[in-house]
């Protein structure tokens, strides 16, 4: 007989990080991460993560709402049924749960886990096959200080940790801004790609003045200099610059990503799995995209180890990330809830082996940075 689901249990994990990350609406000392783990009748366990950025700074969705919605509501539309047909699972959480991106993809990524465990595959050839198992990832530089942040650059440079570097800017006056980001791609000049993320603080012409700047400046790529709804204005920037647009908080899935497309969007997309309710749904939007000709980034809400394997199974079945990647969010927190940490090295990460995500759980770790309510 085929394994029912049988159990889902979720717990809140706080990891502090290695320095403050300032973006423009938060500034973060610690993650906040909801664990799954979602038992069948044959025994197999199955691990998710679902994370996002801030409490509440980042989307509708906080750590204590995912947690309540998939224990309230979510987890009992799946206990009982059949663990495999993943399709259906699916089905069944989209007709009865409206939204809940974050929840959604942190069951599906159990569900795949406890999936791969069962046949003994790693979660990318249930999804086709990897393609890569080395994938690029870049750091983000949010200290807040400029200094610090070349200082940080050329450490990880040095290291061959990461050679791309995204800026998280838009809480500052733009000027100031600019300067920031034009002090350090000048310090770094040929050796480091840079790229600025704004997470939609800027209105039309404020971007207009800063985006020219930026542009003067070297910079690589723009992500989500204006709001997330404002799909005509992004178009308008795209078309006016030479420094590619990056669609982030604009585009959570395959719709979106079709429309912005058929509007006459170039540039490119920030993938999550986060945004888009699960592997699947990432990569429906990444076919998308790939038939709009709009190049690939893999993108993170800074998850912890399990979010971030299982977003690099999805983004290993890909052909080409243009844009590469930022998977590096175990790398900013002080410790992890894993046995085996995810191998950064040249630049990049490895794709994690074994089968489901290829992860364990350090469960002495995992019991100390448990919220205890
Ligand atoms: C975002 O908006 O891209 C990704 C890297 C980082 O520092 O923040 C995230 C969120
Ligand atoms: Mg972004």
């Amino acid at each position: 007989m085929s394994a029912v689901i049988t159990t889902i249990d979720t717990l809140l994990v706080d990891l502090p990080t290695i320095r403050p990350h300032k973006l423009s609406m938060t500034t973060m000392a610690c993650q906040s991460m909801v664990i799954v783990r979602l038992r069948d009748s044959d025994g197999v366990e199955g691990l998710g993560e679902g994370t996002t950025i801030g409490g509440l700074a980042y989307g509708p969705e906080s750590p204590e709402s995912i947690k309540r919605n998939i224990d309230t509501y979510l987890a009992p539309l799946l206990i009982g049924q059949p663990a495999s047909n993943l399709n259906a699972l699916r089905a069944r959480l989209n007709r009865h749960a409206r939204g809940n991106m974050i929840a959604k993809s942190a069951l599906e990524t159990a569900l795949l886990d406890a999936q791969g465990k069962r046949q003994g595959l790693p979660v990318a050839e249930l999804l086709g096959g990897a393609r890569q198992t080395h994938l690029p990832v870049l750091w983000t530089l949010a200290s807040g200080d400029t200094q610090r942040d070349i200082d940080e650059a050329f450490q990880r440079l040095d290291d061959r940790r990461h050679c791309d570097f995204k800026l998280k800017i838009g809480a500052n006056p733009v000027a100031q801004d600019v300067a920031h980001v034009a002090a350090i791609k000048a310090a770094l000049g040929d050796r480091a790609s840079v790229r600025v993320d704004v997470n939609q603080a800027w209105d039309e012409a404020t971007a207009v003045r800063g985006i020219a700047a930026l542009q003067e400046a070297g910079i690589d790529l723009i992500e989500q200099p204006i709001p997330a709804r404002e799909h005509a204005g992004l178009i308008r920037l795209a078309n006016r610059f030479r420094v590619p647009m990056l669609a982030d908080e604009a585009v959570q899935d395959a719709r979106d990503g079709f429309e912005l497309a058929a509007a006459g969007f170039s540039g490119a997309y920030a993938l999550k799995i986060a945004k888009s309710g699960g592997l699947y749904g990432v990569l429906e939007l990444a076919h998308v995209a790939q038939a709009a000709g709009i190049g690939l980034y893999g993108g993170t809400l800074l998850e912890g180890s399990i979010g971030t394997a299982a977003s690099l199974h999805a983004w290993a079945t890909l052909p080409e990330l243009a844009w590469g990647s930022e998977m590096f969010g175990p790398l900013l927190l002080k410790d992890d809830i894993v046995s085996q940490p995810l191998d950064y090295r040249e630049f990049g990460v490895a794709l994690p082996r074994g089968p489901g995500l290829g992860i364990t759980l350090d469960e002495d770790k995992l019991a100390h940075y448990s919220r205890k309510d």
